[in-house]
């Protein structure tokens, strides 16, 4: 197998020979299976068991990274080390699980992909593109289905068009209309992730653009439009062309892992006159000296998006506090645990005594 057609180069190298085990060898996740995430190395795909310690870290492999195999015995593959990834695109759990999960690493670009038979929502895509920012990956917008668009070319356009600062493809999996577009922002060699909420062709995208149905795909509800989650794991699909996709099940509510700065990269626009106001911490709510309400009032900037801003700043700042909470209950948690097993070690001592 080559390793290079995965994206091995120099880098990955470097980064194994820092470990300093020369039998360790390189794979990269292809797949998510929980605990048995199957790699590809060398001499081929394995199955793969995960080192104990990467649980203890918090941090386990998912689909795109680059870890160190080792094979203690015969036919086993064990993951004993991931690679630090050089982008890294994660969201926050949902409700009291808040923790940081990571959904797919070393990907060069993430499309956001979103369709247009329903009524379409531009701001549903700010939260992935600040979890893609945050991730250290291009983002871009794939508006699918423009051959179920209720209001026709027209709409398609006006959708076009509320999607700022990204670059954004309208396109037709099932036609195959805009692949050639789509298909030049996928370098050789380049890893592409698909996200969006179920339902909205990811899956019948990766096919279009292999030109056959690998990928499962099934029809959204009658009565809701909503997908049926058929994807159910996340994996890595070398395209001809020498592009690697990733095709993911399809997202709810996504919470993403950001920071403010991620919310001034998705609005450009909003940031470059918040520069501008009179208070380093303005909240733009009526301060004086606003440059941001003085270009809503010159209409250089536009109300919608002042507010799409404020909204996107709002979630995100409520996820990392709920993320913050989170991870400090499991820092208590580790360290009671470790108070308990002190204790438990120095009774047991002076029962040696
Ligand atoms: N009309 C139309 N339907 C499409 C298009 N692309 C996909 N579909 C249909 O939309 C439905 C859902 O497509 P999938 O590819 O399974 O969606 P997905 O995003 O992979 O969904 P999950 O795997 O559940 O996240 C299928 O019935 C597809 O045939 C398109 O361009 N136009
Ligand atoms: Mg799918
Ligand atoms: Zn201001």
């Amino acid at each position: 197998m080559n390793l290079e057609a995965l994206g091995f180069g120099p880098h990955w190298a470097a980064a194994l020979l820092a470990l300093d085990r020369p039998d360790w060898t390189p794979a990269r996740v292809v797949a998510d299976h929980r605990d048995q995430p199957e790699v590809v190395t060398a001499s081929g795909p394995r199955r793969a068991l995960l080192r104990p310690h990467l649980y203890q870290d918090g941090t386990l492999p998912v689909v795109g990274d680059w870890v160190a195999v080792s094979q203690p015995a015969p036919d086993v593959c064990m993951v004993e080390a991931i690679l630090p990834p050089r982008t890294d695109f994660a969201r926050i759990g949902a409700g009291r699980r808040a923790a940081r999960q990571r959904v797919a690493a070393n990907v060069d670009r993430v499309l956001v992909v979103t369709a247009l038979d329903g009524d379409f929502k531009p701001r549903r895509l700010d939260r992935y593109l600040a979890a893609v920012h945050h991730a250290g990956a291009e983002g871009a917008v794939v508006l699918n289905k423009t051959d179920a668009c209720p209001g026709g070319p027209a709409a398609v356009a006006e959708a076009v068009a509320a999607v700022k600062h990204r670059p954004c493809l309208p396109v037709s999996a099932q036609r195959g209309e805009g692949l050639a577009e789509l298909r030049a922002l996928l370098g050789p060699g380049e890893t592409v992730a698909l996200v969006g909420s179920s339902g909205v062709g990811k899956s019948s995208l990766i096919n279009a653009l292999l030109g056959e149905a690998r990928q499962a795909t099934q029809a959204v509800r009658a009565d809701d439009g909503k997908g049926r989650h058929t994807t159910t794991h996340r994996s890595l699909i070398p395209l001809p062309g020498g592009a690697l996709l990733v095709d993911t099940p399809g997202m709810r509510a996504f919470a993403p892992d950001a920071g403010a700065e991620d919310v001034a990269a998705v609005f450009p626009d909003v940031a470059e006159w918040a520069a501008r106001c009179h208070f380093a911490d303005c909240s733009h709510e009526g301060e004086p000296g606003c440059a941001v309400q003085a270009a809503v009032a010159a209409g250089a900037l536009a109300a919608e998006r002042l507010d799409a801003w404020r909204r996107l700043g709002r979630a995100q700042a409520h996820d990392a506090l709920r993320a913050d909470a989170h991870a400090q209950r499991a820092a208590q948690r580790a360290q009671a645990k470790l108070y308990r097993r002190i204790l438990a070690s120095s009774r047991r001592h002076k029962g040696d005594g």
